[in-house]
């Protein structure tokens, strides 16, 4: 059985959110490489874990899962009570409004970055072009979301509230790679999401996770 084990790839952004949990937790886990490029995540022993066949997956004795944002949810239940709470569940009010800032991150920031950063980052490791009308039409939905974050940022120093949780820790893999964009002006044009993320990408356990977010043959 044995402890966590987290299945994926450093330079994935669904893998690091969890990598991110992890570090900021500072917990120990095995790590499992599961190549991508090789097709490993298609394997039927991959697909025993996830039979969606994406990284990330995690096991933790009997238990299996997959689906990111629930890996880091249960790590951050788990150890509530260790490192860094990212839940604030003592009191309701705050627990639900971490709740509901995870929700913007999955149903609104996630789908229009996404995009962008397959589109100007990661089709370049496979010598593929951008889709720049593509990229367009997901700037111009997730500047109005963006404007949200910025009047919503202006009020309290992170999404829940005045303290850190996993709804700003869930943002920071793809805004990690949003940076290394020519849209990195979405972050930057706006000061207090700009503030937000120096400050979330600046603690110690995302910088560690962010050291493992490269591409090895385009670095
Ligand atoms: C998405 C996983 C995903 O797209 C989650 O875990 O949050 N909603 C899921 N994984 C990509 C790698 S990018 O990190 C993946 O496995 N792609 C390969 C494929 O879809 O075949």
């Amino acid at each position: 059985m044995g402890g966590m084990k987290l299945y994926g790839m450093p330079m994935s952004t669904n893998t690091a959110r969890v990598i991110g949990v992890l570090n900021e937790k500072n917990v120990e886990y095995e790590f499992i490489l599961v190549n991508l490029g090789k097709g490993e995540h298609k394997l039927e022993s991959f697909l025993a874990i996830n039979p969606f066949g994406q990284i990330p997956a995690f096991e933790d004795g009997d238990l299996k899962l997959f689906e990111s944002r629930a890996i880091t949810k249960y790590i951050a239940y788990k150890y509530m009570s260790e490192g860094t709470d990212l839940l604030h569940m003592g009191d309701l009010n705050e627990g639900a409004t971490v709740d509901l800032w995870v929700e913007v991150e999955a149903q609104q920031y996630n789908p229009q970055i996404s995009v962008i950063v397959y589109e100007c980052l990661i089709k370049k490791l496979f010598g593929d072009v951008t889709d720049e009308t593509k990229v367009e039409a997901c700037c111009a939905k997730v500047a109005p979301i963006l404007d949200v974050y910025e009047d919503r940022l202006k009020t309290c120093k992170y999404l829940a509230g005045e303290k850190f949780s996993l709804a700003d820790l869930n943002h920071c893999a793809y805004t990690e790679y949003l940076m290394r964009t020519p849209k990195a002006d979405l972050i930057t044009s706006r000061p207090h999401v700009l503030a937000w993320w120096k400050d979330i990408s600046s603690r110690p356990a995302w910088v560690k996770t962010a050291a493992g977010m490269q591409f090895p043959h385009i670095a």
